[in-house]
């Protein structure tokens, strides 16, 4: 019996441990948006648990994990495709994906890059940077190899909105399916840790910046506005090599669940254009919108804590005080 009323406890600590304050972080330029940390999309050394599994992730491919250091997605070799997923599908309204990459190996010609999705199909290798092509969802491209884009700087990072049927064309580095990109030449064997933000608001943009001129520095890649992704899909990373050869390294991912404070106040979005409101995570019951409404409704949830597992520990100890007089 204490095994088990331990074991509820635990449980509740666990759910509670995912909303504390400091959680509470504001997003930079903007104190009506507040974010809760999104624990079943994030990555960190040691990345495994003491089972050598991951808990929310599945990988697959070339891809290697090294604990204490990095998620290698290929390894500089030819002809490597690996690839990350997370079982959970990403149902927030809004959020944002920082990720920490490092690209990089021994050779003067390398290739072919990695990718970043948010996609309803998971899990399935493909030629599309070491993913399935024909894919319904959003794909993030880094690649580090031009094809044929006369006039275009490499590395060059792209986005793709794939509607399910539309291939990726290689051949060109996918311009003619392009949403939106932007050259960043030094993202591949920077001397400074290189890192992607991806943010998006349901039905108003989508963001790419990047840090890889100088730490703490984001240049802002692409703002898109009016773009929808599926409601339920999933976070992907692959990476490949054919011919050419890089190792693509992820080091970390976190992930945020976005939401405004204050809905009804309208306020410039990132893109210094107006706003919609946003609504909160799904699954919260509106107390997130009144003033101090986090403080209480982590109070209110405590509270509701502690009573179920007082009720259950009671409703164990009255049966196997029961059980005992039986005999
Ligand atoms: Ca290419």
């Amino acid at each position: 019996m204490r095994l088990t009323t331990r074991k509820v406890i635990a449980a509740f600590l666990s759910s509670i441990a995912v909303f504390t304050p400091s959680s509470l972080a504001q997003l930079d330029g903007d104190d009506t948006i507040k974010s809760v940390p999104l624990r079943t999309h994030s990555l960190l050394q040691p990345y495994l648990d003491q089972d050598l599994q991951s808990r929310w992730f599945d990988w697959g491919g070339d891809t290697i994990i090294r604990a204490d250091q990095y998620i290698r997605l290929t390894s500089d070799r030819q002809n490597q495709a690996g690839w990350l997923w997370s079982r959970l599908p990403l149902t927030a309204t809004n959020w944002e994906i920082e990720w920490e990459f490092k690209i990089h190996g021994q050779g003067n010609l390398f290739g072919d890059g990695m990718a970043l999705w948010i996609t309803k199909q998971r899990a399935i290798s493909g030629p599309v940077f070491g993913s399935t092509d024909n894919f319904e969802g959003l794909g993030i491209f880094i690649d580090t190899y031009k094809n044929n884009r006369p006039g275009v700087v490499f590395p060059y990072v792209s986005a793709m909105l794939g509607d399910g049927q539309t291939s990726y064309d290689h051949a060109h580095d996918g311009k003619a399916t392009e949403l939106a990109g932007c050259s960043a030449r030094g993202i591949r064997g920077a001397s400074i840790p290189t890192k992607a933000k991806l943010t998006y608001f349901q039905e108003n943009y989508l963001q790419l910046d990047l840090q890889y001129k100088n730490q703490d520095q984001w240049v802002q890649c692409f703002n898109v506005q009016n773009v929808t992704l599926p409601q339920v899909a999933y976070l992907g990373f692959s990476a490949h090599c054919g011919e050419l050869s890089d190792n693509h390294d992820l080091i970390t991912v976190h992930s945020k669940n976005l939401y405004s404070a204050n809905p009804n106040r309208p306020g410039p979005g990132r893109s210094g254009k107006p706003r919609k409101s946003t609504k909160p995570p799904k699954g919260w019951n509106g107390e997130s919108e009144s003033s101090g409404g986090w403080g209480w409704f982590l109070l209110k949830f405590i509270v509701f804590a502690i009573v179920c597992a007082g009720g259950y520990i009671g409703w164990v100890a009255y049966r196997t005080q029961k059980r005992n007089s039986r005999f």
